[in-house]
């Protein structure tokens, strides 16, 4: 069976001392270097959040406070502080992260209107990434899913993955919640797992 790894979002701006950052962030660094080093795969996907500098995810943009919530074409919109603006140091991958050469990138949250926390689709569900073409070309039945963070980018890939069709592993020590409140983290656990997503330890 083919099995590929997605790294979520791991990016300065989610990492200490960056713009959203993820608490514990930092930690889930040497974590996942650990799997790439083990190199059990036969893909490595890294997901780039690449946000316009207008985008509307921004609370600035819209003229509204960090934590805020807008209906954004339909769909609510948390607001959050700008973060990961395409060409800033904030969206570039945190430098200790151990890309291997030949990854294969995956942007998203790239148009200004609409929000992208899976790496499969924005989340409107109007425009799929590259994501679910380039595994089912490479023959993935099975993906593995680390990264940041784990109540919004990781958990949205991770519903996506098992919707379709892979089977789909999350590695708890490999992941982070923003817990904006406090209990988002163990909520997303419980989503994950009620919808067939297996939780590695
Ligand atoms: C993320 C909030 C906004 C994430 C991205 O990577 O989890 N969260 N944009
Ligand atoms: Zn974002």
């Amino acid at each position: 069976m083919k099995k590929a790894l997605i790294v979520v979002d791991v990016q300065n701006d989610f990492c200490e001392g960056g713009a959203l950052a993820v608490p514990g962030a930092d930690a889930v660094i040497p974590y996942i270097n650990e799997l790439i080093e083990q190199n059990e795969y036969d893909q490595i996907i890294f997901t780039q959040d690449w946000h316009p500098a207008n985008h509307k995810s921004f609370a600035s943009t819209n003229g509204k406070k960090v934590g805020d919530t807008i209906n954004l074409n339909g769909v609510p919109q948390f607001m959050w502080p700008d973060h990961c603006v395409q060409g800033t140091f904030g969206a570039e991958f945190h430098k200790d992260l151990k890309i291997p050469e030949g990854a294969h990138i995956v942007q998203k949250g790239k148009n200004p209107e609409f929000d992208s926390y899976s790496g499969f689709q924005d989340n409107n569900h109007f425009v799929k990434t590259d994501l679910d073409d380039f595994l089912k070309y490479h023959d993935i039945q099975l993906v593995e899913i680390a990264g940041l963070a784990m109540d919004y980018c990781v958990k949205f890939t991770c519903l996506d993955a098992v919707q379709n069709g892979y089977i789909t592993c999350l590695h708890f020590n490999g992941t982070k919640a923003v817990n904006v409140k406090p209990e988002n983290g163990r909520d997303a656990v419980y989503q994950m797992v009620e919808n067939g997503v297996t939780v590695l330890g």
